[in-house]
């Protein structure tokens, strides 16, 4: 294909007189056209991963990987004074995603398309995403996202149907994405979404009116549910999403000539936690709409559902009020009741039922009595689901369980992100691990190649230099690539545990300042966002802001020690910092991450994992080995126990453990309260009482060996030869947690696929 043609075609001018923003609008409709160019419509059957979230990233650098044209078009610029970086910080963030869930999909959707697989995404376009995080006095603050300008790679579609909620019609629109593979076929993410969509109606921050369904139905992604009208406006969002899935499933199988009683032919459906779980009743009430009897609308949509669980979580496992549901989407509810009734009159367990003694519907119930697969995202996650959290379901459907260790692609997470890294390891080993990541594992032969060793230290060197330019020129905060990057990126949640990072910072420091100057430089840097009603969330943001604010005005500390929060951290962020770590912080108590998929990126790039016996952590040690994993904490079993017997007792620790005590009662000293020019600070004092009176995710326990096993990876990161052979042996042995590997997985055990 002739790039230079077809972007001069599309400028209507030479590139060297065209500015970046017309070459970006250029290149996005090259791209399209391109990926349209690779489509295929053959396939009998096919996958609709239907999800609230996807967080996609931008998608000029990896449209063009994938399609083939990084090189030739990063040149081609180049070649005319232009380039490409400076136009990619055109290409806007599709805010349509919080986290891990959400970037799974989309890692899932790069590999299904790169292994030629016939599936496509089904979503909402939120207009201002989740939101953008701002600081303004150390704390977080929300303003709206707004990535839908003029130039986007959506595409509009004449795709539309209706939709009755709450005793109104709405007409969908619906808008793609294409997707594409690496090498390989382009599939489709489909965003609906309503015209009538009016973000004037947002008023400071993100608030807006909650009840104006027409003009904020699909605005953010999570509204706020802490009042009733946020969670009935998050059933209107998931019930549109579902309503226009199954309409458009059934238009495509019946378009390829099902007659619906053989739909599971033609269709599966992936049901991303328990957001989409309407699409079951839904789907039985389209089907029944279409002339089927309910009994045969029920055994079939059983046949093509299948349930994803990513967390052990209560809050995150959704029950609706049958109210709610009764007022905004009365057509499904008699169907609800009818599947509910069924599963009571078959056994006899009011736990697994669907509507349970409050009148609240359980989506997950409706999910595992009603899918045909029911799995987890990491060995340990499922075991729990199996033994504890849905064990009376899996004693009564245990077929139907299994698990789906989490991956990620390399497209992005290496090949996109570490350009330099990649292109080594393809001079060593060649090309062959892009496709098939198991081919990493020829590194190994290079563990003890000092040359080798050096020149990987030396990319994580270059690489941690590009992350200070950055962070310089957007933050205007200067770093020094001579210290550890010790890192913890990923959504704020108490059960991650960013609190407890916190801790061991403010002992660093006031271990500084009493003199004990330690033998290595650290700068500790997290990036999170918190949920806007998550109170203690906040106060854990709070709380790191203030100890850096204290630690950039105190010279004599930040020589040791650098405290770093990045406002905003996104895919976009993450692909500039992941390159950079030396430690990836994976410290959430165990038993309570599913799985987590940063841990599996920073491996990737070469980092080594601090981190509990939790989630994906268990396997990333089975395949690096204990030498080349840093293991601290409570086991998974012993915090089940903990929290069945109810023995924990945060006060016992902060009584007996001078270091705890030190460390947490500095939260309300005056050197941090003072920081806000009065004498008290609200959000420290709660933070300081919950410590105290609950610390439900158990950090006190683990602080001892947390800060042990720290330090000695800090000490061990001295030995620069030591330490690269980690970081190489955890590249050689990352092959395992590509996002190929788990779609290949879902599509034997679950998709069957052609
Ligand atoms: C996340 C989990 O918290 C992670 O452990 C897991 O790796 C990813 O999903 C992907 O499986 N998760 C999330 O981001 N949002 C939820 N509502 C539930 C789980």
């Amino acid at each position: 294909m002739d790039i230079e043609k077809k972007l001069v075609d599309e400028l209507g001018k030479n590139i060297i007189e065209a500015t970046n923003e017309e070459i970006y609008r250029a290149l996005v409709s090259v791209v399209n056209k391109a990926a349209i160019d690779k489509e295929e419509r053959n396939g009998k059957k096919k996958l609709y991963y239907i999800s609230a979230e996807f967080l996609i990233g931008k998608l000029l650098s990896n449209n063009l990987i994938n399609l083939g044209l990084f090189d030739e078009v990063h040149e081609l610029l180049e070649k005319n004074g232009k380039n490409l970086g400076d136009i990619e910080e055109l290409d806007a963030e599709p805010s349509l995603g919080n986290g891990g869930l959400g970037r799974l999909a989309s890692c899932f959707l790069d590999s299904i398309a790169t292994l030629g697989l016939n599936g496509d995404g089904v979503g909402l376009n939120y207009h201002m995403g989740l939101f953008k995080q701002t600081f303004k006095d150390r704390l977080q603050s929300e303003i709206p996202d707004k990535w839908i300008d003029k130039d986007t790679f959506l595409i509009k579609t004449d795709v539309s149907y209706p939709v009755s909620m709450g005793g109104k019609m709405y007409n969908s629109v619906m808008y793609d994405l294409l997707v594409t593979g690496y090498e390989n076929r382009t599939n489709r993410l489909h965003l609906f979404d309503l015209e009538t969509i009016d973000s004037s109606i947002i008023k400071n921050g993100i608030d807006f009116d909650k009840e104006a369904v027409d003009k904020n139905l699909t605005l953010f992604l999570y509204p706020d549910d802490s009042d009733e009208a946020g969670r009935k406006l998050r059933i209107y969002q998931q019930y549109f999403m579902v309503c226009n899935a199954a309409h458009l499933i059934l238009d495509e199988a019946v378009s390829k000539g099902s007659d619906l009683y053989n739909l599971d032919e033609y269709v599966v459906i992936q049901i991303n936690d328990t957001h989409p779980t309407m699409v079951i009743p839904e789907l039985i009430r389209q089907l029944m709409e279409r002339g089927l009897s309910i009994d045969d609308a029920i055994e079939i949509t059983n046949k093509c559902c299948a349930y994803t669980n990513h967390t052990i979580l209560a809050e995150a496992l959704e029950k609706w009020p049958i109210g709610y549901l009764k007022s905004i989407v009365p057509q499904i509810v008699p169907i609800i009741e009818v599947l509910d009734d069924r599963i009571r009159r078959k056994y006899e367990d009011e736990s697994i039922a669907i509507i349970d003694r409050n009148d609240f519907v359980s989506m997950a119930a409706i999910d595992i009595n009603y899918g045909y697969s029911v799995n987890g995202v990491a060995g340990l996650h499922t075991e729990i689901l199996k033994n504890t959290e849905l064990n009376n379901f899996y004693k009564i459907y245990p077929e139907k369980f299994n698990n789906k260790t989490n991956g990620i692609t390399f497209r992005r997470w290496l090949m996109s992100c570490n350009p330099s890294l990649t292109k080594y390891l393809e001079e060593l080993i060649g090309e062959g691990f892009i496709k098939d990541s198991f081919l990493l594992k020829k590194l190994e032969e290079y563990k003890d190649d000092k040359n080798v060793l050096n020149k990987l230290s030396e990319i994580k060197m270059q690489n941690k230099q590009a992350f200070c330019d950055y962070i310089e020129k957007t933050r205007g905060i200067i770093l020094d690539k001579d210290t550890i990057f010790d890192v913890q990126s990923k959504r704020l949640h108490e059960y991650k545990r960013q609190q407890l990072n916190l801790l061991w910072a403010i002992r660093r420091y006031l271990d500084i300042k009493a003199g004990i100057i330690p033998e290595e430089r650290v700068t500790v840097i997290f990036g999170a966002k918190a949920a806007p009603a998550y109170t203690i969330a906040k106060d854990i943001i709070h709380a790191i802001l203030s100890l850096m604010q204290l630690i950039e005005n105190d010279e004599d500390v930040k020589k040791y020690l650098r405290v770093i929060m990045l406002d905003n951290y996104n895919v976009d962020v993450a692909e500039k910092l992941i390159p950079a770590c030396d430690i990836s912080e994976q410290i959430s108590l165990a038993s309570k991450e599913a799985s987590g998929t940063g841990n599996m990126k920073y491996m990737l790039n070469g980092a080594v994992t601090l981190g509990t016996m939790d989630g994906a952590n268990v396997e990333i040690f089975e395949n690096v080995g204990e030498e080349n994993i840093y293991i601290f904490g409570l086991s998974s079993d012993e915090v089940i126990a903990k929290y069945k017997n109810g023995s924990y007792d945060p006060k016992y620790y902060y009584d007996n453990n001078a270091e705890i005590k030190r460390a947490v009662d500095f939260l309300v000293s005056k050197e941090m309260i003072g920081l806000s020019g009065k004498d008290h600070d609200e959000s420290l004092e709660r933070l300081y009482n919950e410590f105290l009176n609950k610390d439900y995710f158990m950090t006190f326990p683990d602080f001892d060996e947390y800060c042990k096993v720290r330090n000695k990876a800090h000490s061990d990161y001295k030995n620069q030869d030591e330490w690269s052979r980690k970081c190489l042996l955890n590249i050689a042995n990352a092959g395992y947690f590509s996002s190929d590997r788990t779609i290949e997985e879902y599509n034997r055990d679950i998709w069957k696929l052609q």
